[in-house]
């Protein structure tokens, strides 16, 4: 079956007033994860039944690709863009909360990793200085294409985007590839290398060394999963073959051949399939002045049900996380517990 990559929702005309008013007295989801899930659920159905419908046809489609929802209402008292991670920023509710979980709730349960983004399940992404250049949301370099959180335990099916605040100088693009696609032009000896677990990341506390370098524990890049293949790929990936080497650059000159981006405007949400889509940004520059492009992301899961993640509170371990090079762990330190540890 084939698919448009992107499909567009507009929500300039629907009459979003009475859910507005609904999710006024939304949970604090930073105080108060488990309520905010429990509550996004119940939001779906105060959503108008044509917006239902069209979330849920989406949903519901195997490899649905990208979906951008345009013209959602944002709070008109948007505090500044924040410079600092959420808990040394002080960051409470904004207001559109409320939205971002109950359209999420089209796609199955949010959820986190407790190593991750403060260990918080509604992750902001603004830039922070002290990330400019490493490999996270809250950088401005290029941020190079994935899967969220690939090859974990438990990967996302699916990531929610929702535009707080474009970024002022249209700079900021961001990035997807239908990686499925991409890959079923590849001849079938290339594919039966990326089915292999071959790949691995370059890591300071490796589990695998090899001539001297230190990898975390090697991954296929298409995986067979509850009767379909799911497809994970990020751009530092390293091969440990030539032959699945060659195959991993091939893999990166098509990926970069058949990316498309755009901009995300404040009232855009992009819900990405994590099975099959990688995504990336483009670099930009912030002025780190309160007026800086503002993400706010939920990772979704339709595997890990509601009962279970309650019992959680929304946050699982990740056991990949001590394989994660010593940059990316200080970034997370940075981010649970800012000061000036960076
Ligand atoms: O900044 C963007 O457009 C993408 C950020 C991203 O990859 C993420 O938050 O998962
Ligand atoms: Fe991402």
């Amino acid at each position: 079956m084939t698919h448009k990559l992107l499909r567009r929702l507009d929500a300039t005309q629907l009459d979003l007033g009475g859910f507005v008013k609904w999710s006024l007295s939304f949970p604090d989801p930073y105080n108060d994860p488990i309520a905010a899930a429990d509550q996004g659920r119940r939001g779906f159905s105060q959503l108008p039944l044509g917006f239902q419908n069209a979330l849920n046809e989406f949903s519901s489609t195997l490899y649905s690709g990208v979906l951008l929802v345009t013209g959602l209402p944002i709070c008109a008292d948007l505090p500044p863009t924040p410079t600092k991670p959420v808990r040394e920023a002080g960051l409470g509710r904004v207001g559109n909360e409320g939205l971002l979980f109950s359209i999420a709730s089209a796609f199955g349960n949010p959820y986190s990793y407790r190593e991750w983004e403060g260990g918080l399940l509604l992750h902001n992404k603004y830039p922070i200085r002290q990330h400019a250049t490493s490999q996270v949301g809250t950088n401005n370099v290029l941020l190079q294409m994935h899967t969220e959180k690939a090859f974990r335990d438990v990967s996302p099916d699916y990531v929610a985007l929702l535009c707080l605040r474009g970024d002022p100088a249209h700079a900021a693009i961001t990035h997807f590839c239908d990686l499925r696609r991409v890959i079923e032009q590849f001849p079938s000896d290339a594919q039966r290398l990326l089915r292999t677990p071959l790949y691995a990341f370059r890591t300071d506390s490796p589990r695998l060394v090899m001539d001297g370098i230190g990898y975390t524990a090697p991954h296929a890049i298409v995986q067979e999963h509850q009767n379909s293949a799911i497809y994970q790929y990020v751009d530092d990936l390293s091969a440990l073959n030539d032959e699945a080497k060659e195959v991993l650059d091939n893999l990166r000159t098509a990926i970069g051949a058949n990316t498309t981006g755009l901009h995300l405007n404040a009232g855009d949400l992009l819900i990405m399939d994590n099975s099959h889509i990688v995504h990336g940004r483009s670099a930009f520059r912030p002025n780190y002045d309160g007026r800086d492009r503002w993400l706010q992301r939920l990772m979704i899961s339709h595997r890990l049900n509601a009962n279970y993640l309650c019992s959680t509170g929304h946050l699982i371990p990740d056991s990949c996380f001590s394989e994660c090079s010593s940059e990316h762990r200080a970034v997370q330190e940075h981010q649970r517990q800012g000061g000036a540890n960076l």
